[in-house]
C-alpha cells in the first residue's frame, strides 16, 4: 500500500490525498462504509460502487471468524471473491468486538478468551492468530489487535492496557512478517493508538505507534463515553506525533460534524455504524440537517427527500413516502435509508477534500457544521 499526500490546506491541518492497494485506489480524506459481516446492512455491491460511490468498506475480523468461519472464507479464495466486492476493504481486529459483544471475555497476557455472543461458544483471539484471520479474510488493510479503554478507565488501568496494547502490537507485526498473503496481492497492517484521555498516555502511545513505520496508522479508544472537547484533544495530540506521510485513521467516528472536525486536525479516515445503524431506525443525514423520518411531520410531505441530495433516492422518493415506508415496517425503508445516509458521509467527505484542494476548508467547514447537526 502506498499514500501519496497531495495537499495540506494552509489554514489547517486538513489533508488531501492518495492510498493506492491492489484492489484500487482511495482518495482522501474518505468515509469506509462498514460490512460488518462481509455485507454493507440493506446495500447492494452495485449500488456501493454506482450510487454511493463507496471507494473502501470495512469488514470485522470478530464476526467473520464467527461466521461464515475461516474454512469457508478460505474456500472462497477470501473475503473479495465471496462477497463480490472488487475495491478495497479493511477488516477491524476484534480488539473492539471483543470487548463490546462477546460474554464472558478473559484477558490475559496472551490475548483474549470470549464467548461468542451467538452460540456462546468459546474462543481465544491472540496478536498472532488476529493476523492469520485477516490474512486468511484477505483485507487489504489489517488492524492490529488491541484493548480499546472505556472513556471513563482511570489512569492505572488505562496505563496497563495501552502497555498491553503495545506488546501486542509488537506481536502482531512479527506474525504479519513472518506471513503473506495467501491470495497473491499486498496486504499491509495498521497499528491502533490507544491511550483513553490521558496527554502522556497518548503521546506514549502515538510515539511507539510511529516508531514502527506502518504504512498507516490507526486512532482507537475515541468516541467511547469521553467528551468530545476530550476527542479533539486527544487527535490533537496523537496527530502532532503521528508522521505526516502515513494515512491516519480514526477508528468508529462519528457524526458528520466531528468527521469535519477531525479532518481538520488531519485526520483521512473515517468508518462508523451511524449512517447505517441510525438510518434503518429512521434518522437521515442531510445538508440541511437531521431528519426523522418516523416523524408524524413529514405525513404529507410529497418533497424529495433531499432536493441536491448526493443519490437517486433523494430525488426519486418523497419523505412522505419514505415515513410511509418506515411506519408500516417495509424493508424498502430501510434500504433507501441506508443508501441516502451513506451518499451523504461520502458526499462529505469528496467535498471536503475538493475544498482541501482549493484551500478552502475552515471556512467551509464553519458554513457547514452547525447546518449539518441541527434537527429538522
Ligand atoms: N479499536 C479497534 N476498533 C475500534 C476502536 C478501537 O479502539 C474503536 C473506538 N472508537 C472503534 N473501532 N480495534
Amino acid at each position: 500500500m502506498d499514500f501519496k499526500l497531495q495537499h495540506t490546506d494552509l489554514q489547517s491541518k486538513a489533508r488531501a490525498g492518495i492510498i493506492t492497494t491492489d484492489h484500487g485506489v482511495i482518495e482522501t480524506p474518505i468515509f469506509m462504509p462498514v460490512g460488518t459481516a462481509g455485507s454493507v446492512k440493506a446495500v447492494h455491491a452495485t449500488e456501493l460502487e454506482d450510487d454511493i460511490e463507496a471507494q473502501i468498506i470495512l469488514g470485522n475480523t470478530y464476526h467473520l471468524y464467527l461466521r461464515p468461519g475461516l474454512d469457508t472464507l478460505q474456500q472462497a479464495g477470501g473475503l473479495h471473491r465471496f462477497n463480490s466486492w472488487r475495491k478495497p476493504i479493511l477488516t477491524d481486529s476484534g480488539g473492539f468486538q471483543v470487548f463490546s459483544l462477546a460474554e464472558n471475555r478473559k484477558l490475559t497476557e496472551e490475548g483474549a478468551e470470549f464467548r461468542s455472543h451467538i452460540d456462546g461458544s468459546k474462543h481465544f483471539f491472540t496478536p498472532e492468530k488476529v493476523i492469520d484471520i485477516q490474512r486468511i479474510i484477505g483485507a487489504d488493510i489489517m488492524m492490529a489487535f488491541d484493548e480499546c479503554t472505556p472513556g471513563d478507565a482511570p489512569y492505572d488501568y488505562a496505563k496497563q492496557s495501552l502497555e498491553l496494547t503495545e506488546r501486542w502490537l509488537d506481536r502482531c507485526l512479527t506474525r504479519f512478517r513472518e506471513t503473506e498473503c495467501p491470495h497473491g496481492y499486498r496486504q499491509t497492517l495498521f497499528p491502533i493508538v490507544q491511550g483513553c484521555v490521558y496527554p502522556d498516555l497518548r503521546k506514549q502511545a502515538a510515539e511507539n505507534v510511529a516508531s514502527k513505520g506502518a504504512d498507516g496508522n490507526a486512532i482507537g479508544g475515541l468516541s467511547v463515553g469521553e467528551s468530545t472537547e476530550e476527542m479533539y484533544e486527544m487527535i490533537d495530540i496523537v496527530n502532532e506525533i503521528l508522521p505526516e506521510d502515513k494515512p491516519r485513521y480514526l477508528m468508529g467516528v462519528g457524526t458528520p460534524a466531528n468527521m469535519l472536525e477531525a479532518i481538520d486536525r488531519g485526520v483521512d479516515m473515517f468508518d462508523c455504524i451511524m449512517p447505517t445503524r441510525n438510518g434503518r431506525n429512521g434518522q437521515l443525514f442531510t445538508k440541511n440537517g437531521i431528519m426523522n423520518m418516523r416523524n408524524q411531520k413529514w405525513k404529507n410531505d410529497f418533497s424529495p427527500i433531499e432536493e441536491d441530495g448526493a443519490s437517486f433516492v433523494d430525488t426519486r422518493y418523497s419523505k412522505a413516502y419514505l415515513r410511509h415506508l418506515f411506519n408500516t415496517g417495509e424493508i424498502l425503508a430501510l434500504q433507501i435509508a441506508s443508501i441516502h445516509n451513506l451518499a451523504f458521509y461520502l458526499w462529505l467527505v469528496k467535498e471536503a477534500r475538493r475544498q482541501i484542494l482549493q484551500n478552502n476548508f475552515p471556512a467551509w467547514k464553519a458554513s457547514m457544521i452547525d447546518t449539518i447537526m441541527r434537527r429538522l
